[in-house]
């Protein structure tokens, strides 16, 4: 493969508090004691066994998510991350992915879905979140890797993303990216 070939742009969204830069930190071996919310972006990049990942973690928050869409350009993965513990705001989170689901330059994606935040009691099961976030209702489902993770524990999070990629760019070596 070819140098620009092993560079993958991977966008990392979902609402408020999810746990995203806290896996981004974990991603990159910081600390995660202090977080503070994201106002703009967070980006990092991961050397893994001769791949580039830069990995761009977008602010969450509702009045945020109206600038998201100046990020996909170029996007090999979106990887979508969702507070487990968060009963209150499942469908408020399971609007927003539809919505870009429904988005011209996402449709057919490739998707990763980390169900974070599984070390919290009352977390739902991955189970139940795929179920709640109608996955399988939409009509040209998404290629999607559905996780169960904690930033916290460090479960399961660098081995999914790393199948994830390795499915990503399948059989003929070429990642996958958004038109847009
Ligand atoms: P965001 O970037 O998606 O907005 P953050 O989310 O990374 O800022 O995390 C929000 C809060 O959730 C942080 O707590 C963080 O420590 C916590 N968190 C992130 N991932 C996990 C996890 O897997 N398990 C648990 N238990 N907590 C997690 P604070 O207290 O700083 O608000
Ligand atoms: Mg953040």
């Amino acid at each position: 493969m070819k140098q620009k070939e092993r560079e993958l742009r991977l966008l990392m969204l979902g609402l408020d508090n999810a746990g995203k830069t806290t896996i981004l930190k974990k991603f990159n071996g910081e600390d995660i004691d202090t977080i503070s919310p994201t106002l703009g972006f967070n980006i990092k990049t991961l050397e893994h066994r001769g791949f580039k990942l830069n990995i761009w973690d977008v602010g969450g928050q509702r009045s945020l998510r109206s600038y998201w869409r100046n990020y996909f350009e170029s996007t090999d993965g979106l990887i979508w991350v969702v507070d487990s513990a968060d009963h209150q705001r499942m469908q408020d989170c399971q609007r927003e992915l539809q919505s870009l689901l429904v988005e011209e330059c996402l449709v057919g994606a490739t998707l990763l879905i980390f169900a974070n935040k599984q070390d919290l009691p009352g977390a739902l099961s991955s189970n139940a979140i795929r179920e709640a976030l109608e996955l399988d209702s939409n009509p040209q489902p998404p290629l999607v890797a559905f996780q169960g993770c904690s930033a916290v524990t460090w479960e399961n999070l660098i081995k999914c993303l790393l199948d994830h990629i390795a499915s990503m760019i399948g059989n003929n070596n070429t990642p996958k990216r958004f038109a847009v």
